[in-house]
């Protein structure tokens, strides 16, 4: 019973009995849940917090990705995916090639591609552009969900517009949403030492708040686990909260935990799986505008990403058919992550969910075979 967890909430009973009420976190309330070693309570707020948005229901897609090159402009210290041009592990696909892609797709019931990569020197916003538009002839029904922020940034720039016109002409392509990534950590000082070279913070909440504006939702992430404070994962979240409440264009956020395989940050090790679950509870308990929490299992590894439902996270991606790079080389357990839709079932069902395919809006998808 939720009101006995919350009459033994001890020094929290306070911040529980407003999660209770429905009222809004203040920061405050935020540092204060992330210092608590009391992890059964932030696991029963945070399921109480999630069942007021979803009930039981945990949502999952089917999927690819296309990431169209690991050839990066920047230099984030943390990436483990990263290739200059020459180098024997680089690869750079043309579009041919990316159709082929998705032509192994046509006819296969998949309803999202996933389209995220590095930030290439030459390819401007019509190359990119132009591959939206064949994959729609490939796969007429599939929403796009493409290139993070810090890919439109840079791609939209280099093509000569503003970021609302640049929006408009990929939109008129085919993109319909915006994924999460390149959001990393907004405070200033830290994203100057972990990504100096980058969009800065105010310009992806920038890009994000035109998105919504021009009619494309998109996703939020937050890279942890590395050298920020709680205090500055409070400030990322109040941050997206601000935005969220203005414009209302968020699907989903997506907690990042740093992986520290083949980087330049190897040193700082990876956090352990309770502080994982704890910052899924508290970003459940302070979101209270972003309906969605997305527990990423590529990233986490399935184990991992099932005991998250249990701590606030109602949406596990999709099938992905081992499509992703990105965390393989960032040393996932997950080297070659593929579900299917009755393991996917199983995987929500087992955790005590009942699961729910949906499309990339979150409207239900009614037969799941
Ligand atoms: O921005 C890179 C992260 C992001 C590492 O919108 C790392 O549904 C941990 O956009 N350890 C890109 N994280 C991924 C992305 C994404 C992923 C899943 C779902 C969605 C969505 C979007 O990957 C980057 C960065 O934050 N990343 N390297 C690393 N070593
Ligand atoms: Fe480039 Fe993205 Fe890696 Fe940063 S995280 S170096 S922007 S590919």
């Amino acid at each position: 019973m939720i009101e006995t967890v919350i009459k033994n909430a001890g020094n929290l009973k306070p911040v529980a009995e407003k999660i209770y009420e429905g009222e809004r976190l203040t920061f405050e309330d935020g540092v204060a849940l992330y210092n608590s070693g009391n992890l059964s309570l932030l696991a029963s707020l945070a399921l109480f917090a999630k069942r007021r948005m979803s009930g039981d229901k945990v949502f999952f897609n089917r999927n690819f990705h296309i990431e169209p090159t690991n050839i990066c402009v920047f230099g984030c210290k943390f990436c483990s995916y990263r290739r200059k041009k020459g180098d024997n592990d680089a690869w750079d696909f043309d579009i041919p090639e990316m159709l082929d892609i998705c032509r192994k797709y046509a006819e296969k019931g998949i309803t999202e591609v996933h389209i995220v990569g590095g930030v290439h020197p030459h390819r401007d916003l019509h190359f990119y552009g132009e591959l939206l538009r064949k994959i729609k002839e490939i796969l007429p029904n599939a929403h796009i969900k493409g290139f993070t922020a810090v890919e439109l940034d840079y791609m939209i720039r280099n093509a000569g517009y503003s970021i609302e016109q640049g929006l408009r002409i990929l939109k008129d392509y085919g993109l319909n949403s915006i994924p999460g990534g390149g959001a990393e950590i907004f405070n200033e000082d830290i994203r100057r030492t972990i990504c100096g070279d980058k969009a800065p913070s105010h310009t992806w909440l920038q890009i994000h708040e035109a998105a919504h504006n021009a009619g494309l939702p998109s996703n939020a992430s937050m890279l942890y686990g590395h050298i920020e404070s709680y205090e500055h994962r409070i400030e990322h979240l109040d941050r997206l909260r601000q935005l969220q409440d203005k414009t209302g264009g968020f699907n989903a956020f997506i907690p990042l935990k740093y992986k520290n395989i083949n980087n330049s940050m190897s040193s700082i090790g990876e956090i352990h799986t309770m502080e994982v679950m704890k910052n899924f509870a508290v970003c459940r308990l302070f979101l209270d505008n972003i309906a969605h929490i997305k527990s990423y299992w590529p990233m986490l590894g399935k184990d991992t990403a099932q005991l998250a439902l249990n701590f606030g996270a109602d949406d596990v991606d999709g099938t992905i058919d081992d499509s992703t790079k990105i965390y393989s080389m960032a040393g996932s357990e997950e080297t070659s992550p593929s579900m299917t839709v009755p393991e996917m079932l199983r995987f929500i069902s087992s955790a005590g969910f009942k699961p729910v395919e949906r499309d990339s809006l979150y409207n239900e998808i009614e037969e799941q075979n």
